[in-house]
């Protein structure tokens, strides 16, 4: 891995500066930051390092036993899935480095009564950009805490007006093999492909991330446009996003094409659920050592567990 610019960690420790100022004026923080009644909000909140009554700060633990700590600038940087580069995860941001961020088009369509498209700098200008920081829980056992910058994708959808036989939300990545070695592997089936239900991606958690700690997103991360839905495995928020339908069925993303049985639509993270191959109990938080336990809906079941009343979520996988 490439040596971080120094340019990148002073940006950091400003960022995390800032944060601790923030969390000093609670009330300020309150109205520029938050968002009632969410668990991104009650992060971003406590900053690492603040004192948080219940926590052990100095682990970066809350009293939920939920860690909150935010994971460096150099580990989200530099440990990445994005398989359309490659699957060694230290090898992306080397390759994905000097990738074409523009131009860039992001087509919003299907069953919608305003289809549009819209260049890259259009879009990140129609919404306010929001700093919120999320729990990330790869379906490999690992863990980060992430501050993202971005807005709810619930605004763009509004914008395009779902039409009433749309159900369900299709993300496409960007197809582009002359830049993205790891699209000449054909055991995947290219453009990568995720879908989540349309209340899902109404929901307020679900946000289109156009930045990390205070700072545009760097490739490897998915730039210029990429998916944050944090209460569901890492997979389904989708890199490098070109293209976004409305549809009537359940999309059929590249890892259900892959392997149906271990790969479900849902990927709603559940420790009681294991993978065929591991236990989704624990996971490892990156940089912070050790293992923690895993919980429902990766710590954001408030918010997010009355999408899902009535349903086997062992079925429903
Ligand atoms: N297009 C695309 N999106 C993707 C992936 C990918 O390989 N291609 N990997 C997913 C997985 S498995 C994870 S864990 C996250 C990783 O995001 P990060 O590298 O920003 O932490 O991206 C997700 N989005
Ligand atoms: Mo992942």
């Amino acid at each position: 891995m490439d040596a971080i610019p120094s340019s990148e960690i002073t940006s950091e420790h400003v960022y995390r500066s800032r944060r601790e100022f923030l969390g000093g004026v609670g009330a300020l923080a309150t109205g520029a930051l938050a968002l009632s009644g969410c668990e991104a909000a009650t992060v971003a909140l406590k900053p690492s390092g603040a004192k948080v009554a219940g926590a052990d700060a100095k682990a970066g633990v809350g009293a939920d036993g939920l860690r909150k700590e935010m994971t460096t600038y150099a580990a989200i940087t530099g440990y990445n899935n994005y398989y359309e580069f490659s699957t060694d995860k230290e090898a992306v941001a080397g390759l994905a480095k000097g990738f074409a961020l523009r131009p860039w088009t992001v087509t919003v369509g299907g069953l919608v009564d305003k289809p549009r498209t819209f260049a890259i700098e259009d879009l990140v200008k129609l919404f306010p950009q929001e700093e919120r920081i999320y729990r990330h829980r790869c379906v490999e056992g690992w863990s980060m805490v992430i501050p993202w910058r971005g807005f709810p994708l619930h605004k763009l959808l509004a914008l395009v007006r779902p039409r009433a036989q749309a159900k369900y939300v299709r993300f496409q990545t960007v197809l582009r093999p002359q830049a993205m070695p790891g699209q000449h592997d054909d055991t995947y089936p290219w453009p990568y492909i995720e879908g989540l239900r349309l209340d899902e991606a109404m929901h307020d958690l679900a946000l289109l991330c156009t930045g990390l700690y205070g700072k545009a997103l760097p490739p490897q991360n998915g730039a210029p446009l990429r998916l944050a839905v944090p209460w569901k495995y890492g997979f389904k928020s989708v890199k490098g996003i070109v293209k976004i339908d409305l549809v009537k069925e359940p999309p059929k993303s590249l890892w259900m094409a892959v392997a149906p049985d271990e790969y479900g639509f849902y990927a709603n993270v559940n420790p009681d659920v294991p993978h065929p191959r591991w236990s989704q109990s624990s996971e490892r938080p990156i940089g912070a050592g050790g293992r923690r336990r895993t919980v429902t809906f990766n710590g954001y079941a408030d918010q997010v567990a009355r999408l899902y009343t009535g349903m086997d979520l062992r079925k429903n996988f």
